[in-house]
């Protein structure tokens, strides 16, 4: 039987001067922006898990839904046994609700959260004691490299959530070849979030409870403990708006009056109604998606969506 205790690998791009030095530059330009991945410190992740099980954001419960009923379906198309890859992995139980059916050789959690997945983690792997697991904490929202001391097997590797999303198109390409390098001949599971009418839209990212805008402010504290700056949340209102043309919803923080920051010497003065971007989500037609996958290597493309097509689950091939 395999120890209780999963191996974990902090990789060292977490290093937290790179991401103060990075934190600074964002908020001196102009429009001052800080990237989405701020907003997952543990109160952030525990919001954002909030946020899924809100009425108004139905994207991980229809991916719940579609990997249910199209589960015989994707492991035909896919395969099984496989070293089970969970990019961005969070709390760990939306691939945990997959390992019967996939029935992975190793499972690999990875996620910028190291203390939430370690968690997570131990708990797991209590409940599946056979299984080998390791946890790696790494920032991959820059360049997917992971540790070579994963081991050799061809690897699924799960991106759900579309959380690819919240990349770049450009970007996303980028890390969707990334991703077919190191998969070592494996495949892709990945969720991705559709085009659909605006008055669907937006509630998502604006619900009534106001728990998208604590998740969106909450990243100012955030950004307070990694530069010593001294943003007060009570400055600033959460803004939510769908660029149709880039096909994207983008949250924005709007300062609610004049405001000076300060942090290390340095500072920058907000003007009311002056605000940061936080987080770009694209939603993508399926077509789009799918030459995206192909036009990053993959082959074998597969889609499996809800009946209103609201969210896609791909499935792809080395
Ligand atoms: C994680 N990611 C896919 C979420 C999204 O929908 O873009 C993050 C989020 N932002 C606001 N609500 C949820």
């Amino acid at each position: 039987m395999h120890e209780l205790l999963p191996n974990f690998i902090e990789a060292p791009a977490t290093a937290p001067a790179r991401h103060a030095t990075e934190l600074a530059a964002g908020l001196l330009s102009r429009p001052a922006r800080v990237s989405p991945k701020h907003l997952y410190d543990p109160l952030g992740c525990r919001l954002f898990e909030a946020i899924t099980e809100l009425p108004e954001y139905a994207a991980t419960r229809t991916e719940a839904a579609i990997l249910a009923a199209h589960g015989d379906h994707i492991v035909r198309a896919l395969g099984t046994g496989m070293t089970l890859v969970d990019l961005g992995a969070g709390n760990c139980a939306k691939a945990a609700s997959l390992f019967d059916l996939l029935r992975p050789a190793r499972y690999v959690a990875v996620d910028i959260a190291a203390g939430f997945i370690r968690d997570a983690l131990q708990a797991l792997q209590l409940r599946h004691p056979a299984l080998p697991m390791t946890g790696v904490a790494l920032d991959f929202s820059q360049e997917l490299a992971l540790p070579e001391a994963l081991g050799g097997g061809p690897r699924l590797m799960f991106y759900p959530g579309s959380s690819i999303g919240n990349f770049e198109p450009a970007h996303a390409r980028r890390f969707l070849r990334q991703a077919r390098e190191q998969c070592q001949g494996g495949a892709l599971l990945i969720g991705v979030d559709l085009v659909k009418p605006l008055a669907q839209l937006l509630p998502a990212y604006d619900d009534a409870l106001g728990v998208t805008a604590a998740f969106n402010r909450n990243l100012l504290l955030n950004v307070n403990r990694q530069l010593g700056s001294d943003f007060d949340p009570a400055d600033w209102a959460h803004l939510a708006c769908f660029d149709a043309d880039a096909s994207r919803i983008e949250m924005h923080l709007r300062a609610l009056r004049a405001v000076r920051v300060r942090w290390d010497g340095q500072q920058r003065d907000f003007a009311a109604g002056d605000t940061i971007h936080t987080e770009n989500s694209y939603k993508y037609r399926i077509e789009q998606f799918d030459a995206l996958l192909h036009a990053a290597g993959w082959s074998d493309t597969r889609c499996w969506t809800d009946a209103e097509q609201g969210f896609a689950v791909f499935g792809a091939k080395a």
